[in-house]
């Protein structure tokens, strides 16, 4: 199946977007750096580029594999050691490109870094129609356990559809049974976490990442607003509170929890690794031709 034009000119522009983003990042991440002064910067760059993000900028440091972003004002810095994911969701129209990488502050790289993006490279090279799923996550787990470290079991790469950062099927890091097939004119996000932990993700807190899931009645205006900011604004992708605009921050969290509480949005809250141990990701969107 063959891409259609306009499609494929979009996701060329999120794909170029979504590099010169990567390329400015990396110099953003370095001691002393405020996150959410990073954050900002890079979601500016976008849009200046003629994109949007596709979620907000990702900020996860040391034992937070992903899902952390920066709240309203907040302080946090970066320090020397901090082993730092930068995930960025760029998407023109709706199509997405999704990228990560990690840094170690103060470092030139660490080990687990090279791991993660060495079987990034591997599983890139397999990406041709026809090759099965799980001969990409062989490559993955083999190359991951080959320099000495383990993947994280519950995260996967995954395809990318029209507005949906999360399709079918995913691309697990392990090794497994799967029988889906990678195929032409498809987008998949290869995202490869490493850990010399336990290997497993929990959920952590607070959130502050939502993204909406359905119309509900709710009894706060402020809580309509963030449902219709979540529609409007947002396009039903991934937001955080930085976002929301006419809303006190008294009330945000009050409005946000009543959406959560009717099903109106879901929150994805930080996901830390299990023992505390550091984790690295390498990760990139592929357009298969
Ligand atoms: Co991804």
């Amino acid at each position: 199946m063959n891409m259609e034009k306009e499609q494929a000119q979009a996701y060329e522009k999120a794909f170029l977007i979504a590099g010169d983003a990567v390329g400015f990042a990396e110099r953003l991440v370095k001691e002393n750096a405020r996150i959410l002064d990073i954050a900002d910067t890079i979601e500016k760059r976008v849009i200046e580029l003629g994109g949007k993000p596709a979620w907000p900028v990702n900020i996860s440091v040391n034992e937070i594999a992903a899902h952390a972003t920066p709240s309203i004002n907040d302080d946090n810095a970066l320090e020397e050691g901090d082993m730092v994911k930068i995930d960025i969701g760029v998407h023109v129209n709706g199509y997405i490109c999704d990228r990560a990488f990690t840094i170690c502050i103060g470092k030139k790289s660490h080990p687990m870094i090279e791991a993660s993006e060495k079987a990034l490279e591997n599983a890139l090279k397999m990406f041709k129609h026809g090759t099965k799923v799980s001969e990409v996550s062989e490559v993955i787990e083999n190359t991951v356990n080959d320099a000495g470290f383990k993947v994280i079991r519950n995260l996967t790469g995954h395809r990318l559809e029209r507005h949906e950062q999360h399709a079918h099927p995913s691309i697990p890091n392990i090794k497994n049974s799967m029988q889906d097939e990678i195929e032409s004119g498809n987008v998949y996000a290869v995202e490869v976490f490493v850990t010399d932990g336990s290997g497993f993700v929990v959920d952590s807190s607070p959130s502050r990442i939502f993204q909406y899931r359905k119309d509900s009645p709710v009894r706060l205006w402020e809580a309509r607003k963030v449902l219709e900011m979540a529609v409007n604004d947002f396009e039903k992708l991934p937001f955080t509170q930085r976002w929301i605009t006419g809303v006190s921050p008294l009330k945000m969290d009050m409005a946000l929890r009543q959406l959560i509480e009717v099903g109106a949005i879901a929150e994805y809250p930080p996901l830390k690794e299990e023992s505390n141990a550091l984790v690295a990701v390498a990760e990139k969107s592929v357009i298969v031709k």
